[in-house]
């Protein structure tokens, strides 16, 4: 008996210290501890309920089977937090195979350290198998004293976070509150019940949201079809932060091409990536429906067959096609790329891709855009064209001929790679302008520029703070999640827009500038180039911007100063964040824009 309420005690320990060290979860305020450091007893000793129910003879084995599995469970978790912040869906988990499965760059993510989380299962072994008989604790008196701590806690958590359910999408608020065992069984039940939302909805569940979208002002502004009838082209830059921009490293400036254009650019200094487990494909959607991502998993993958009004459906009359030097069901880009009305598709197949001019996850982008451009010439005009790059991914690795730009300026060998693949993505973007120019296919576009979400994960951004000499806050953490966008118009006068802005924002302005009025229907996208003082970002996980206050890990700040305001302040906003992730989510999971012919 006495064994067995130290191995409970000894794995509740483990886990809390796996939550402050592993998954360095930081609750703001003392009950905020209390309750991440009781949550998780109940569900335990629930999961060593299960020997109790065991035939005698195997018995032994059932608690080092316990031990393992959870911890192999955990250990997964832990990987994917070190890379996404986030926590793993059960969506997420099916969908590895359509994602390209592991890559190279999870090796980077495991540590020596990892080991010590493995030891415990031979320590409970070793004590398992010198002892003869292992005494068990009474049935009923056990479960009765685990439900009982189970209900308790997580009565108490939902009276500490009242939205902790509504907002699960904020999944590291959920494991802090209501325990990771919780999360786990909480996520299956979700992703259970997200398909019958399909099922049930009716086309008059739909008119919310289009008065939602009709109380957004259409307002003019003097550019108003600046681009009409101009080609168009997307270039995604592969993990770009906004903070490289006019940065200088070692007497250089690690994007002088960025530099140079912004100013001949419409340029959104302040605009915040918005997207959640799908990344790059997150980035796309945005752009290409103006709505949110998915609370989980990616909406690339899950929903291929919803109706969605994506650019190449709105441009009409433009060949639309996507370029990617990486194998084409990566993030299922072949089917969505289909269902938002793409013409063409070029990948990994359509390119010639050797050992040399290869690397990570597929064709480095110098060799990609020169090889793209006799198949965007190909093109009927107008096009709307897409080129995501892929060299500067994690873990920012370059070939020595490619290396222009060695720095050891922080501590972080990540970080200093990191500037390297950013110069070198840089440098491949003005070479393919240049040839753009020089073949007489520059003039009639508008290229628009687009960072599509963070390269340097809060794992390194130790070597962040370093770089930039910022306080290490989740102030400046916020601050490092901006993205750059650049809108340039050949002959257009430069103009930078400083007020706070989203990737969702994208779609509005460039459907501005090309003289598309009514084309933003059912989308949560907001025209830049109209000046708003009341401007404001929501995030995935149910944080905010705006004007003057932010909602970031749990803290209320004041937008300017980055100073700790009283939680009232910020629930205005989370209550407006809150509405528009469900609104957005209800039209993808009740696919609501099927109803809109
Ligand atoms: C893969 C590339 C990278 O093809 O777009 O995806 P990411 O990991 O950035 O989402
Ligand atoms: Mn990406």
């Amino acid at each position: 008996m006495k064994a067995y309420t130290g191995l409970i005690a000894f794995y509740w320990v483990k886990i809390i210290l796996l939550m402050y060290i592993g998954f360095q979860l930081q609750p703001t305020h003392w009950p905020g501890h209390l309750l991440m450091i009781l949550t998780i007893i109940g569900p335990v000793m629930l999961l060593f309920s299960v020997p109790l129910f065991t035939p005698d003879r195997y018995r032994k084995w059932v608690s080092p089977a316990l031990l393992f599995l959870t911890t192999f469970w955990m250990y997964a978790h832990l990987l994917y937090y070190r890379f996404y912040e986030d926590f793993m869906t059960l969506t997420i988990l099916l969908q590895i195979g359509n994602v390209g499965g592991l890559s190279r760059s999870t090796w980077e993510l495991f540590s020596p350290w990892d080991l010590l989380l493995f030891l415990d299962i031979f320590v409970v072994g070793w004590v398992l198998f010198k002892k003869e008989t292992f005494q068990l604790p009474p049935k009923k008196w056990y479960l009765g004293v685990a439900s009982l701590l189970t209900i308790t806690m997580l009565a108490a958590g939902l009276l500490y976070k009242p939205y902790v359910l509504k907002e699960n999408y904020n999944r590291t608020q959920f494991v802090q509150t209501m325990s990771l065992f919780t999360y786990q069984l909480f996520d299956v039940g979700h992703s259970i019940r997200s398909p019958l939302f399909k099922w049930m909805s009716d086309p008059r569940d739909a008119e919310p949201m289009q008065a939602h979208v009709k109380e957004q002002e259409k307002e003019m502004t003097e550019w108003f079809g600046e681009a009409e009838g101009m080609n168009v082209v997307f270039i995604g830059l592969e993990s770009v932060q906004n903070f490289v921009l006019d940065l200088e490293v070692d007497g250089q400036e690690v994007t002088p091409f960025l530099n140079k254009i912004k100013n001949e650019s419409f340029y959104f200094s302040n605009l915040y990536e918005q997207t959640a487990q799908g990344k790059s494909s997150d980035a796309e959607f945005m752009i290409d429906t103006g709505l949110y991502p998915l609370d989980g998993g990616s909406v690339f993958v899950r929903r291929p067959d919803n109706a969605f009004h994506g650019l190449p459906e709105i441009l009409g009359n433009y060949q639309s096609a996507v370029f990617h030097g990486n194998e084409r069901s990566f993030w299922n880009r072949t089917e969505m790329y289909a269902t938002l009305g793409y013409d063409r598709f070029f990948s990994e197949r359509d390119y010639k891709v050797t050992e040399e001019n290869s690397i990570n996850y597929g064709l480095e982008d110098h060799h990609f855009f020169e090889q793209s451009i006799p198949k965007l010439k190909e093109l009927d005009t107008p096009y709307l064209a897409k080129f995501i790059t892929l060299t500067n991914h994690f873990p920012f690795l370059l070939h020595e001929e490619d290396q222009t730009f060695e720095t050891d300026v922080t501590s972080e060998p990540v970080v200093n790679r990191y500037l390297s693949t950013v110069h070198y993505l840089d440098q491949s973007v003005e070479t393919f302008m240049e040839k753009l120019q020089e073949q007489g296919m520059y003039e009639n576009t508008m290229f628009i520029l687009y960072g599509d979400h963070y390269g340097v994960s809060t794992e390194y951004e130790d070597g962040l703070f370093e770089l930039l000499d910022q306080p290490e806050t989740t102030f400046s953490h916020i601050k490092n999640q901006r993205v750059p966008v650049l809108i340039h118009i050949p002959g257009l006068q430069g103009e930078v827009f400083d007020e706070i802005a989203g990737q969702i924002d994208i779609r509005a302005t460039v459907l501005h500038l090309l003289g598309k009025r009514s084309a933003n229907y059912m989308s949560f996208s907001e025209n830049l180039l109209t000046r708003k003082h009341d401007a404001f970002v929501t995030f995935r996980n149910g944080n905010y911007i705006s004007e003057s206050t932010m909602y970031v890990k749990g803290q209320c700040l004041d937008t300017e100063k980055g100073t700790p305001l009283s939680n009232q302040a910020c629930e205005k906003g989370r209550s407006k964040a809150r509405s528009e992730l469900q609104l957005s989510d209800q039209v993808i999971k009740g696919d609501w824009l099927r109803y809109k012919e």
